[in-house]
């Protein structure tokens, strides 16, 4: 399909169709950031400058995503609101750009989709599907999908080519990727990284995408955590927390805010922030017992 078409939404399956609209897409997206790498004057809800790109990037998959048949809610990182799109029993949320302050440097980054069988905002155990896009030397997607999850190379006319079916992470975990500034760790945050420095190596990208895709490539952790200067993160629950935590446990691994699994998180609001701890099972339970 060429860039001039939009993708199809028609689907009776509305997670399948979701799917196919991020990927169909992707290409599209990729091709658009080269001339949209500069600041609006906008800001998102959680007081960050968009840039061109994010805003751009979120018009277009709200088109999409809400002419879905079944898909009746639509929310974005990078909108105050949720939009009606209609009847339909899911919910579609997106963070259209994760990581999108690499565009300047020129690093990866990522598209992130959560299907919700509930009212938004939702916790993170009512997602029935989720997926990323990672815009990196090439571009392949991860799905979630019923505890299966399946990495795809999507091809330059937004068709998929299944590379990695039943995807798990490896056993033994050897990267790690810690965010936020170091001396603005909590104590019980940098001890888990004093201990976690000695084991593993350091690999980090500045876009959870990048940063989770290589744990569930090679196996470790990946934590964007609480800070002092910030107790709740940085990280966005509904956008972000929660759909790459229903991906990454999929994958046999765990997640956690820090107490208990992000999927079971308690939802009070659309863009609430939350620590996010990542990875293999027994680096995210090692996280948790000090906590
Ligand atoms: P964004 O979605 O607004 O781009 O922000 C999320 C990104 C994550 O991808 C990444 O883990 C984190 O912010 C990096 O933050 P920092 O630049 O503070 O290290
Ligand atoms: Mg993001």
């Amino acid at each position: 399909m060429s860039d001039a078409e939009p993708p199809t939404a028609e689907s009776d399956d509305a997670v399948a169709a979701a799917f196919e609209v991020v990927a169909r897409s992707a290409p599209q997206i990729r091709g658009g950031l080269a001339g949209r790498r500069g600041k609006t004057d906008g800001r998102n809800a959680s007081g960050e400058t968009q840039l061109a790109a994010d805003v751009w990037a979120d018009d277009l998959l709200e088109e999409r995503l809400t002419a879905i048949e079944g898909v009746g809610q639509f929310a974005s990182e990078e909108r105050d609101d949720v939009v009606d799109a209609g009847d339909g029993e899911y919910a579609a949320t997106v963070d259209p750009l994760d990581g999108s302050s690499n565009l300047q440097s020129n690093n990866s980054m990522g598209t992130i989709l959560g299907v919700y069988d509930a009212d938004l905002p939702a916790p993170g155990n009512r997602l029935v599907a989720a997926a990323y896009v990672l815009y990196g030397p090439i571009t392949t997607m991860v799905t979630a999908r019923e505890g299966e999850v399946t990495e795809y190379v999507v091809e330059n006319d937004g068709s998929r080519r299944a590379v990695r079916e039943d995807v798990t992470l490896p056993e033994d975990p050897t990267v790690y990727g810690f965010g936020g500034r170091v001396p603005d760790w909590t104590d019980r945050f940098a001890d888990y990284a004093r201990e976690i420095e000695d084991e593993l190596k350091l690999r980090y990208g500045g876009a959870m995408i990048g940063d989770v895709n290589q744990v569930l490539t090679y196996g470790g952790v990946f934590a964007y955590p609480e800070l002092q200067s910030r107790p709740e993160g940085k990280l966005r629950l509904q956008f972000e927390g929660n759909p790459i935590g229903y991906i990454v446990e999929s994958a046999g691994g765990g997640s956690s805010d820090g107490e208990t699994s992000l999927l079971d998180a308690e939802v009070e609001e659309l863009h609430q922030r939350t620590p996010v701890y990542l990875g293999n099972e027994a680096l995210v339970e090692r996280l948790e017992a000090r906590f």
